[in-house]
């Protein structure tokens, strides 16, 4: 029998939150479209389309409002559909944005009250998470932000950010979760603007940490794309810090509105790139889905966006490996990095290596005139993802 090579395994570590596959098609400006799903009916539809996991923000399972023997049950019970289905938790997070409590941020709220609110929230939601095994913790910032730079200090809000993070790597410690916080940035929406707005604004802050060995980054696609930047060389630099804790997948038009279009729908170049990436390097972390089904669509629809993002994943990846064992591709990548000239050797730096250096004469106008193949490459690039190739 042929095998699918384009169906998901759990070695993929193909995730998804309850929130992507549970979300029920409402928008600003129109009402849900389809049923909402329970958590438990969730971890059925991600068995059944071959998902590794199952992420949440505590109120996607618990209700903000729950008793406690009403959380005792439904975290029972959640259990009981992981234990069924052979899904596991990779992550956990907690939804500081949907209250109105949080509408001036959250650990960054110019109100002290609301910073320690959102504290004591996250430090339940870690036990959440703990309790069913998560080891990544992430920390998206939606409501962390302004509309008026009048109403509120940048200086402060990072100060703020700062201390409840110190203090909350503190707590996972104690409690000896031994978790990997992942911060996630994103440039605008809901927030006017919302601070730290980039991977690499992240990975300068987490320097500022107590405990910056703990924390990482979780990169979103649609959200530097949202930026006009190029999402690989966001995830190039945070892997390079050995920060990439997570990684958020999705799709997005850049300059539109926050769209979490199904993973590689849209961009499929960059897209390939971001794949090729990941796999070049042996990321071994979840491949997070964090978008939604079109708002068209009913539970069979669903069913549809969940198994194309992770048959995009893997179509994107056999092409990567193709990219890297096409002989022609790979001759011209293989001149690229080859001296064009008789250049000294260099390394790392020293006196008489200098001297060489400036005493060396370049012929700069033949580096210059050179020709470098490239739009032959991108053609073949595109050749090879059509499938002409
Ligand atoms: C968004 C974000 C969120 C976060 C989620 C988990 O644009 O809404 O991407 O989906 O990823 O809150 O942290
Ligand atoms: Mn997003
Ligand atoms: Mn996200």
């Amino acid at each position: 029998m042929a095998t699918d090579s384009y169906a998901p395994l759990p070695e993929h570590k193909f995730t998804f939150g309850l929130w992507t596959v549970g979300n029920p098609g409402a928008d600003p400006f129109g009402l849900p479209t389809r049923q909402r799903l329970s958590p438990v009916e969730i971890v059925h539809l991600l068995g059944e389309v071959g998902a590794y996991g199952v992420n949440f923000h505590d109120n996607d399972l618990v209700p903000i409002d729950a008793t406690p023997a009403e959380r005792d049950q439904i975290v029972a019970d959640f259990k009981q559909a992981l234990a069924d289905t052979g899904l596991v938790v990779p992550m956990a997070t907690t939804n500081l944005f949907t209250d109105p409590a949080f509408k001036d941020g959250a650990f960054t709220s110019n109100d002290p009250a609301v910073r320690a609110y959102a504290l004591q929230k996250t430090m339940q939601s870690m036990d959440l998470g703990a309790e069913l095994g998560a080891k990544v913790y992430v920390f998206w910032g939606g409501r962390e932000g302004t509309e008026s730079d009048a109403t509120k200090n940048p200086l402060d809000g990072l100060k703020w950010f700062r201390e409840a993070l110190n203090f909350l790597c503190e707590y996972s410690i104690d409690q000896g979760y031994g978790y990997q916080f992942a911060l996630e940035a994103k440039p605008n929406e809901p927030r006017g603007d919302i601070f730290l707005p980039t991977t690499g604004a992240m990975l300068g802050f987490i320097e500022t940490l107590d405990h910056a060995d703990m924390v990482g980054v979780n990169p979103e696609v649609a959200h530097e794309q949202m930026a006009g930047l190029n999402f690989t060389h966001a995830v190039a630099q945070a892997w390079d810090a050995g920060k990439l804790f997570h990684i958020d997948l999705n799709d997005q038009n850049p300059g539109r509105y926050d769209q979490d279009f199904r993973f590689a729908s849209y961009l499929i170049k960059s897209n390939f790139f971001l794949v090729k990436f990941l796999e070049d390097v042996g990321y071994d972390g979840s491949r997070h889905f964090d978008a939604h089904a079109f708002r068209t669509e009913d539970l069979e629809g669903v069913k549809d966006f969940a198994r194309g993002c992770m048959r995009s994943y893997l179509i994107l990846k056999e092409k990567a490996q193709q990219f890297n064992e096409d002989a022609e591709i790979q001759a011209l990548l293989a001149e690229l990095t080859e001296a064009s000239q008789p250049t000294p050797a260099l390394g790392s730096y020293a006196a008489d290596t200098a001297a060489t250096l400036k005493a060396h004469s370049f012929d700069r106008a033949a580096l210059g005139a050179r020709g470098l193949g490239y739009e032959k490459l991108d053609q073949l690039l595109f050749e090879l993802l059509m499938g002409v190739r």
